[in-house]
């Protein structure tokens, strides 16, 4: 292949994705912002949640699956990764009450304490969801509920990262208007008692669906939401029409869990279906948390089984249902969507090498400018020093004037240095990043070896052009 340029870049720079051994610039990004530092105490205007300056706020995130089963999967380490990897706002403790959980395991609550407490130091908001499921009826530990928000809101009322979600999915014989709402004036009461602002989120009749119940006979509370669940590949257009009959009624909504499975947490994965409902949820601004971090054989999970417990996920490590859930967190394009010249992933074979991962910032076959968007990422335990490391991107070009731009570089533009080797002509009027070698069409950073790296200037990873 002739007609190659390259940029060497010259990095001074640690990994963009810091990770293993790398001395990651930490320290700058510890202070940066979090959701919660900007965005403060939450409140309900009309039907939309805001934060601290009254500006409405959309949050995303995920579930754990049940503490009682899955607790491991929740540490800081987990919910660090999910906040910087996946961009999640929000954090759900799922504590069953029945199957295993709080009622005859009570000491499950400290796997919600350790969330709360990681949600605190990494500024994320974290739900406390008393998640009824097979006890269907709320008021069937309605003393035990009392008695365990009574301490969560003691003990937490005053951070503004915590949301209580008083009853997971009431089921069966329940009736919003004789069950589900003395049941959650009793509860709410109980919370406001130490906690007069933080968000409350109800339940609602048939699993979370029957949020026109609630919206025909809402609560007093200034700042109570009303639960709606959704499964993409069972519930669809019947259950948007309840939520914008809510809507249109004055009732805030939450979603506080839905999957890309159908309702039994399996099957699927429906992601047309999931797009239909989050483009819906995105057009109406509602906060929204997917079922279920956990590396469970069944298609809701997010993570393969086997994956680790304490984040630093690879992609290769997420399932079709978690791949869909952190692009859409993040808000790019799915790669389920991507051109299929995409390469499928090379990885890394040597355990203690570095390797790169790419996506292309602008993915538009033809322009004036390329701007690939480059990872490099330590996958052994060795600190490797960034100085002595080039990485190399080859693409075509006329045989002029090449600009070089650094739009951002995590330990910054200033520490990184480019040099262009032309190493053929060609008189070429436009880019044509098809043509490029190290070009694919792709929204994610995925691992490439069409990307080169050296370090003093031996060839470390992927293959030079021919
Ligand atoms: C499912 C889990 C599954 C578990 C089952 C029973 O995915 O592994 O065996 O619960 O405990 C809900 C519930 C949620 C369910 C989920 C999928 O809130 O606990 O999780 N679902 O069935 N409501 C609708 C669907």
């Amino acid at each position: 292949m002739k007609r190659s340029v390259s940029i060497l870049i010259v990095c001074l720079f640690i990994a963009l994705l810091a990770t293993g051994g790398l001395a990651a610039p930490e320290a700058s990004a510890a202070e940066a912002k979090t959701p919660v530092s900007i965005n403060g105490q939450l409140s309900i205007k009309g039907t939309q949640l805001v934060n601290q300056d009254g500006k409405a706020v959309q949050l995303k995130g995920i579930s754990s699956h049940g503490l009682q089963w899955y607790g491991d999967f929740v540490n800081k380490d987990s919910l660090k990764w999910l906040r910087d990897d996946w961009g999640i706002t929000v954090f759900r403790a799922a504590m069953y009450t029945a199957d295993g959980g709080y009622i005859d395991n009570p000491s499950v609550k400290n796997k919600v304490k350790e969330a709360i407490e990681a949600a605190k130091e990494l500024g994320v908001y974290v739900i406390i969801d008393w998640h009824i499921l097979n006890d269907g009826n709320p008021n069937q530990n309605k003393e035990k509920a009392k008695e365990f928000f009574e301490e969560m809101s003691s003990l937490y009322g005053n951070t503004p990262n915590v949301i209580y979600e008083i009853a997971n999915e009431p089921n069966g014989d329940v009736n919003w208007k004789r069950d589900i709402k003395p049941y959650a004036e009793e509860v709410i009461s109980v919370i406001r008692k130490h906690d007069p602002d933080n968000l409350i989120i109800v339940g609602t009749g048939t699993w979370s669906q029957d949020v026109n119940d609630a919206a025909d006979d809402q609560l007093k509370d200034a700042n109570v939401m009303y639960a709606l669940h959704f499964y993409a590949g069972t519930h669809g257009q019947f259950l948007r029409d309840k939520a914008n009959y809510a809507l249109s009624k004055g009732a805030p909504i939450f979603v506080t869990e839905w999957g890309t499975s159908d309702a039994s947490g399996n099957g699927g994965v429906f992601l047309d279906q999931s797009r239909e409902w989050l483009n819906y949820l995105n057009s109406k601004n509602i906060s929204w948390v997917n079922w279920n971090l956990s590396d469970k054989q069944e298609s809701s999970s997010a993570l393969k089984p086997g994956a680790s417990k304490t984040g630093g996920w690879p992609l290769t490590d997420l399932s079709a249902s978690g791949t869909f859930v952190r692009e859409n967190i993040l808000g790019i394009k799915d790669s389920t969507k991507d051109s299929p010249e995409t390469p499928t992933q090379d990885k890394p074979t040597q355990k203690n090498s570095i390797s790169v991962q790419y996506r292309a910032g602008d993915g538009s076959v033809t322009g004036n400018q390329i701007r690939p968007q480059i990872h490099i990422k330590n996958n052994g335990s060795t600190t490797v020093d960034l100085k002595d490391v080039t990485v190399r991107y080859w693409y075509n070009a006329k045989n002029k004037g090449q600009n070089y731009d650094c739009d951002y570089a995590q330990i910054g533009c200033s520490n990184v240095t480019h040099k262009f080797m032309m190493l053929h002509n060609d008189d070429w009027s436009n880019y044509a990043q098809n043509g490029d070698y190290s070009f694919f069409q792709s929204n994610t950073f995925k691992t490439t070896k069409k990307i080169t790296l050296y370090k003093h200037g031996k060839l470390i990873w992927g293959t030079e052009p021919k």
